[in-house]
């Protein structure tokens, strides 16, 4: 792994998701995928729910507690091991917050003005959106950085969040003239880092598109997936041979990354596959490799989501071992800024 895995930090990743609706499949290909990848590296893995991220919008409590299960769930299922990795939810561990109040106090409002994803979710009316949603990058860098962070797995989309970090990383250092945060690096890789929208090939695929039909869930059911991938929206031509026939067509070009990242290949080999060949031959088998690679992960969610106390046990379990790496890091950042921690 790169750079920062150089410097005095000991390399460790981390990454987490927004409990918000159903797990989509440009969560699972961008970033859980990646997840358990990495857990075999012999690198420290550390994934979290990021809860208290999730209500920057609302959010029905029950809701909240549901998708926080399930997404645990999803996580596991998906390969992720609890004994190997660190898999708690953000709430249970308070220094997140903490640090993430000193981050609020090093970040500039100019920098948070800038990202793309407080526009896109505040939309035309941000006098009404939370101040929460406004500051979630910061937060962000306090999750990533209260564990030394060296790697962050993601998807294309939460590039920038990754380099506000680094910023923020790097202003505190300066401020208060020490080298304790370290420079994280974004680990965005494979076929699919930005999946697009099933109904609009210039829209990434999102949890909380109001459209059903834009995503597939990783609950939806093998009629559902196949029913989506039929209707998604394409165009009449017939697949190209080489990847530069897809330049001008998204639509097209998002269900060839789709079926290159399912297959782990790539995407050159996928249209070399099924070059001439119309999406009544393409769709279907971009259904079938679907239903094959997610209906195994959505069986076992059901099956975990039965016991929600033994699910609850993992977090609580994770939640206790994320601790005593962050305590730690925290009290000295307190210490670094000035304020008194008395022993008692
Ligand atoms: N379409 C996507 N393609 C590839 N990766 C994606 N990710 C999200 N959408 C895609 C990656 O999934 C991880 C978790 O994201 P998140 O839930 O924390 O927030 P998000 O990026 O805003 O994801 P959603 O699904 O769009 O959630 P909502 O609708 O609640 O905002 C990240 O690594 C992200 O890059």
């Amino acid at each position: 792994m790169a750079d920062a895995a150089k410097t005095k930090f000991t390399p460790r990743v981390f990454s987490g998701i927004q409990p918000t609706n159903h797990l989509q499949l440009g969560n699972y290909l961008g970033a859980v995928k990646r997840f358990v990848q990495m857990q075999d590296s012999g690198i420290e893995t550390i994934y979290c729910i990021v809860d208290q991220h999730a209500i920057t919008v609302w959010q029905d409590p029950s809701d909240l507690r549901h998708a926080t299960r399930e997404l645990a769930a999803g996580y596991i299922a998906a390969g992720l091991d609890p004994k190997r990795s660190i898999l708690f939810n953000q709430s249970q561990v308070p220094a997140h917050a903490q640090l993430g109040w000193i981050f609020n106090c090093v970040a500039r409002m100019g920098w948070m003005n800038r990202m793309t994803q407080w526009k896109d979710k505040a939309g035309k009316d941000s006098e009404k959106a939370s101040l929460g949603l406004f500051a979630y990058p910061s937060l962000m860098a306090a999750d990533i950085l209260l564990y030394h962070a060296t790697h962050v797995p993601v998807g294309e989309d939460q590039k920038q969040h990754v380099e506000l970090t680094r910023d923020i990383a790097m202003k505190f250092n300066h401020d208060y003239k020490v080298d304790f945060f370290p420079i994280t690096e974004p680990v965005i890789e494979g076929a699919a880092t930005r999946v697009m929208s099933l109904r609009d090939g210039s829209k990434k695929m999102s949890k909380s598109d109001p459209s059903d039909q834009s995503r597939i869930n990783l609950t939806d059911d093998a009629d559902t997936i196949a029913q989506k991938f039929r209707k998604a929206r394409t165009d009449a031509e017939p697949l190209p041979g080489t990847l530069a026939g897809l330049k001008d067509r998204p639509e097209a070009r998002n269900l060839v990354n789709i079926y290159a990242a399912l297959s782990d290949q790539t995407a050159e080999k996928v249209v070399a596959e099924f070059a001439g060949q119309g999406f009544g031959t393409f769709k279907p088998a971009l259904a079938d490799l679907a239903v094959a690679k997610l209906s195994p992960i959505a069986t076992e969610m059901k099956r975990l989501m039965a016991d929600p106390a033994e699910i609850d046990r993992i977090l609580g379990d994770g939640a206790e071992r994320a601790n005593a790496i962050a305590e730690p890091i925290l009290a000295k950042t307190f210490d670094i800024v000035g304020m008194i921690r008395s022993q008692r």
